[in-house]
C-alpha cells in the first residue's frame, strides 16, 4: 500500500476550539499527523510519498470559488480588523435571517461560510487545507493508475466541508475532491464509504443530486450527535441522486457486532452499485477511548474493519478523517491498513 503525506498538513496550529463553552486546545491537532506517521513507519505499512501540487482546479470542481477565496483571505482580514484571538464565527444566517446576501466584512462572512463554531481559523489553516487535498489527490491518483490501495494522511480532515461551508475541523472536502478527480479521469461510478463517527454532511451535500458518486455513511445518530442537522436514514438523495445516498445512523454505545453487520449492508450496496473505486473516509473516532465520540471499537476491531473492506475486492483509497484519542490513533490507523493487507 502506498502512503501519501505532506509536512505542510501540520501548518494549521490553532490554539482554540470552542468546546463545552470553553476555549480549549483543539482535539484536531498537528500531533495526530506525527503519531500516525510514526506508526506507519514502524509497522512498515508501505512507502511514504509526498504528493505533487495539484493546484486549485480540483478543489473548484466541488467547492464554490468565493468560499475558497474567503478561506484564503479570512485570517488576513481578521488580523486587519484588529481582532485579538483566532477567527471564530459568532453569528449565522440562521432560520429567521437572510442567507441570500453575503456580508462584506469578515465577521459576517465567517458566519455565512461556517456551519459550526468549534473550528477556529488562523495562520496556516489555508496552507494546511491545500496540503491536505494534495495528499488526497496523490493517493487517489496512485490507486487510479495502479489499482493498488493507498492511504492519504489528510489533515485537516474533510467530510464536514460542504460546497461553501467549513466546520467540524474541515475546510476542503478531501474525499469529494478525490472522487471528482477520479470521475474527471474517466471513472464512472465512485463510492465514498464514510466510517468516521460523525456524519459526513459535507460529502452528502456535495453529491446529493448525483448518481456518479454513491455516498454511504455509518455514524452516530444525528438526533443526539454532531453535526445534528443531517445524517438521518431518510436522506436518500434527490433527483438523479435518488437512491445514491445511504445513511446508517446508530445510537451512542452501539456495539462492534452491530456496527460490522451494518458495514456488511453498506458494502453490499457499494457492490450492487458497481463501484469502480471506493474512497474510505477513515475516521478512527469510532474508538471507545475517543474523547468526543461514543462508539465502542477496541484497537483490535480496526483490524477486522480493514479485513472486511479488503473482502469487497475493489480498488480502494483510504483518506484520514477524524480520530482524537492521540495515544492510540497511530495503532488504530495501522490496524485498519494492516487488516486490509492481510
Ligand atoms: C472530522 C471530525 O471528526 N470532526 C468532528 C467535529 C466535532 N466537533 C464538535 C464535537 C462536539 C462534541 N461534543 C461532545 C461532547 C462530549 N463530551
Ligand atoms: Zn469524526
Amino acid at each position: 500500500m502506498r502512503i501519501f503525506h505532506s509536512d505542510a498538513t501540520r501548518l494549521r496550529q490553532v490554539r482554540t476550539e470552542l468546546h463545552d463553552g470553553v476555549l480549549v486546545s483543539p482535539f484536531e491537532c498537528p500531533e495526530r499527523v506525527s503519531l500516525v506517521l510514526d506508526h506507519l513507519r514502524r509497522a512498515e505499512v508501505g512507502e511514504i510519498h509526498a504528493p505533487r501540487d495539484y493546484g486549485l482546479a480540483p478543489v473548484l470542481a466541488v467547492h464554490d470559488r468565493d468560499y475558497v477565496a474567503f478561506l484564503e483571505s479570512c485570517w488576513r482580514e481578521w488580523q486587519a480588523a484588529g481582532r485579538e484571538g483566532e477567527a471564530i464565527p459568532n453569528i449565522w444566517p440562521a432560520r429567521t435571517l437572510r442567507a441570500d446576501r453575503i456580508p462584506e466584512t469578515v465577521c459576517g462572512k465567517l458566519g455565512y461560510y461556517a456551519l459550526a463554531a468549534e473550528t477556529s481559523i488562523a495562520e496556516g489553516t489555508f496552507e494546511a487545507a491545500l496540503a491536505s487535498k494534495d495528499v488526497a489527490l496523490g493517493a487517489v491518483e496512485y490507486t487510479l493508475e495502479s489499482n493498488e490501495p493507498s492511504f492519504g494522511l489528510c489533515r485537516p480532515p474533510g467530510h464536514h466541508a460542504a460546497v461553501d461551508q467549513f466546520g467540524g475541523y474541515c475546510f476542503f472536502n478531501n474525499a469529494a475532491v478525490a472522487a471528482q478527480y477520479a470521475l474527471d479521469k474517466g471513472r464512472r461510478r465512485v463510492a465514498i464509504l464514510d466510517v468516521d463517527f460523525h456524519h459526513g454532511n459535507g460529502t452528502q451535500q456535495i453529491f446529493y443530486g448525483r448518481d456518479d458518486v454513491l455516498f454511504v455513511s455509518l455514524h452516530g445518530d444525528p438526533a443526539v450527535t454532531f453535526p445534528y442537522y443531517l445524517g438521518y436514514a431518510d436522506e436518500t438523495g434527490v433527483g438523479a441522486g435518488e437512491g445514491f445516498n445511504i445513511n446508517y445512523p446508530m445510537p451512542p454505545g452501539t456495539n462492534v457486532d452491530t456496527w460490522m453487520q451494518t458495514l456488511d449492508q453498506a458494502l453490499h450496496a457499494i457492490k450492487r452499485y458497481g463501484a469502480e473505486l471506493v474512497i474510505v473516509s477513515l475516521g478512527v473516532d469510532i474508538f471507545e477511548g475517543d474523547p468526543i465520540s461514543a462508539f465502542t471499537f477496541q484497537s483490535a476491531d480496526f483490524i477486522t474493519l480493514g479485513q472486511r473492506l479488503a473482502e469487497a475486492g475493489l480498488p480502494t483509497t483510504f483518506l484520514m478523517e477524524g480520530g482524537y484519542a492521540v495515544d492510540e490513533i497511530g495503532l488504530n490507523v495501522v490496524n485498519v491498513l494492516k487488516g486490509f493487507q492481510q
